[in-house]
């Protein structure tokens, strides 16, 4: 059988509970996954909330080796937010674990429930910030911008080293 492998880039969030703790232990979870291997993992970060008020977040982001379909991954992630508990609740509300995928290969996907580059990536500090530390040559293919220069391009002054 032939099996391709593809990398995606995925951001994580989580700004109730014990976040760190959350997030390392999903990265573990997906590691553990069939068909998807975690090759780099940024740092975490203190990020000040976008959106409603609410408590601050911790971010990072991660890239995986996925022998899985876009849809695929995303059906995955969404299982891993709801084994750490996640309750979707109002849209931008605060969450025990937030895991969205960013980028796939160069691909450019535009499904009802799916959209491949993330659609605000671009201008969230707390996702290129983390993104550039792992994937700083990778090419946006919406705005064919690099991680490192979309991440010129925005104040990152809310986004700290945790
Ligand atoms: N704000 C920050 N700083 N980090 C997040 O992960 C995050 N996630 C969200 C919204 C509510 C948009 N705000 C966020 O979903």
């Amino acid at each position: 059988m032939v099996t391709t492998k593809a990398k995606s880039a995925i951001a994580l969030g989580s700004n109730l509970g014990d976040s760190l703790t959350t997030l390392e232990a999903a990265l573990t979870n997906l590691d553990q996954t069939p068909g998807i291997a975690v090759k780099a993992k940024s740092s975490w970060y203190t990020t000040a909330p976008i959106g409603p008020q609410q408590p601050d977040y911790l971010n990072g982001c991660a890239i995986l080796s996925v022998e899985l379909s876009p849809h695929e991954l995303l059906e995955t992630l969404l299982k891993v937010e709801n084994e750490f508990g996640r309750v979707r609740q109002e849209r931008w509300g605060p969450r025990t674990l937030d895991l969205d995928l960013i980028l796939f290969e160069d691909l450019i996907l535009e499904t009802p429930n799916l959209q491949i580059p993330h659609p605000r990536m671009r201008e969230r500090a707390f996702v290129l910030v983390p993104l550039n530390e792992i994937a700083s040559d990778w090419v946006e293919p919406v705005s064919g911008l690099t991680i490192s220069e979309l991440v010129q391009k925005i104040d990152a002054s809310d986004v700290r080293l945790c």
